[in-house]
């Protein structure tokens, strides 16, 4: 009876063991993040990203991406999502495709978290260097302590090459130069390996008969000192006095090979310059907005008073990381990517320009399938349904112009 006992509980334990080898070595490739099921109030009403360019979308291991831009911090940020005390400038990628070379917020490097304003603006730059080939999504993306991830919009980003080419090469602050990729690999799989192997080397001496079930009847029957024997107590004895020797002189080693180090760097910048005011003089009051479920379409009743010098012209619309250009006004000249771009998604009932110090007011629609495919118009779902959007304007002498909307959308079924 006991055997079998004994047979059932080590089989079970194999098969816990060969679940837990193979769920550890198998990782899918992540087609893109989830960014659509990011909530849509947090993607209209935190981080802004606009102005954005990458620099190319097909690169070779070692080449280099840079992805610049602004962003605006929305003075309605959600009650529900932290502010962004703490935020940490990212990328989001699914793993190290690439690595982040360089990046900066008002000109300075950030490799550290930083503080933000709410309503500022900020301009930023983020130097990637590819690693591994694929086709990736890179998105901006800004890492708020307690609010989460906040993603910008995604570019499909080809990199070509083979892996085993990329370097990463860095001088040390003594003047050493190393390859990080490589450095110290040896070192890294033997620790890893002898670990393992300490810990393996415990299961195996401790999962000895009985295990599990029998040792549970055991317990449970008053019989729990019998399972501890006196060579099971010497035996753990050895496996601690061991751990301890082996991390005393692992640690005494690498002291001695690596006698300077400095800290890993953390700490928040608090001092991150903003952008001077990025919006202009062209003032925008929302009368009342309205989303058509059927349609795909918000529309507006706007406001607008010219408060500049130049005439304006109603060019384009943005909510998250989704924008809808009136085509006969303006288009995109960047690599914006295209399933967040609606070339001809926005409309209104009068376009014509607005001249200095003239008030008109117009029925705006921003119509795309994008609302449904990028799931936006989850918006009407949220008990606090209300939107937030930036809108541009173009000046007959070139300028560019816009206001910030954060206003109560109501849905419409029919
Ligand atoms: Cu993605």
């Amino acid at each position: 009876m006991k055997t079998i006992k004994d047979r059932v509980a080590k089989m079970s334990f194999l098969g816990l063991l060969l679940a837990l080898v193979t769920t550890s070595f198998y990782a899918p490739s992540a087609m893109a993040h989830g960014e659509k099921s990011q909530a849509a109030f947090m993607r209209m009403r935190t981080i802004i990203w606009y102005d954005l360019d990458w620099s190319t979308d097909s690169v070779a291991v070692n080449e280099q991406v840079n992805i610049d831009g602004k962003f605006h911090v929305f003075a309605g940020w959600p009650e529900t999502v932290a502010l962004p005390d703490i935020a940490f400038l990212n990328i989001g990628i699914p793993g190290p495709v690439f690595i982040r070379s360089e990046s900066y917020i008002g000109g300075r490097i950030v490799p550290r978290s930083v503080s933000l304003k709410l309503g500022s603006d900020y301009e930023f730059s983020v130097v990637l260097t590819a690693r591994r080939p694929g086709d990736w999504h890179v998105h901006t993306m800004m890492n708020v302590k307690g609010g989460g991830p906040v993603i910008g919009p995604g570019k499909w980003v080809n990199v070509t090459g083979s892996m085993s080419q990329f370097k990463n090469p860095i001088t040390t602050l003594t003047g050493k130069t190393v390859d990080i990729e490589t450095f110290n690999e040896g070192t890294i799989w033997a620790w890893h390996g002898l670990w393992f192997a300490v810990g393996l080397a415990w299961m195996a001496y401790f999962c000895k008969s009985p295990v599990f079930l029998p040792r549970w009847i055991m317990a449970h029957s008053g019989r729990r000192a019998e399972l501890i024997t006196d060579t099971d107590k010497k035996v753990t004895m050895a496996f601690m006095a061991g751990t301890v020797v082996l991390v005393m002189f692992s640690y005494g080693s690498a002291n001695s090979a690596y006698p300077i180090t400095i800290p890993l760097q953390g700490g928040v910048l608090r001092d991150i310059p903003a952008l001077p005011d990025q919006r202009g003089n062209v003032h925008v009051k929302v009368n009342g907005a309205t989303y058509r479920v059927p349609g795909r379409a918000m529309s507006m009743d706007l406001t607008i008073h010219n408060g500049s010098d130049t005439a304006v012209q109603l060019c384009e619309f943005q909510a998250g990381a989704i924008r809808f250009l009136d085509s006969a006004v303006c288009e995109d000249e960047t690599l914006y990517p295209e399933n967040v771009l609606a070339p001809d998604g926005l409309s209104s009932s009068d376009n014509s320009a607005i001249a200095p110090d003239e008030t008109k007011t117009i029925t705006v629609t921003a119509q795309d399938a994008s609302w449904e495919i990028e799931r936006m118009s989850d918006i009407i779902y949220d008990p606090d349904s209300r939107f937030g959007a930036i809108i541009w304007f173009n000046g007959e002498d070139g300028s560019r112009q816009s206001a910030i909307l954060n206003e109560p959308l109501i849905p419409v079924f029919m």
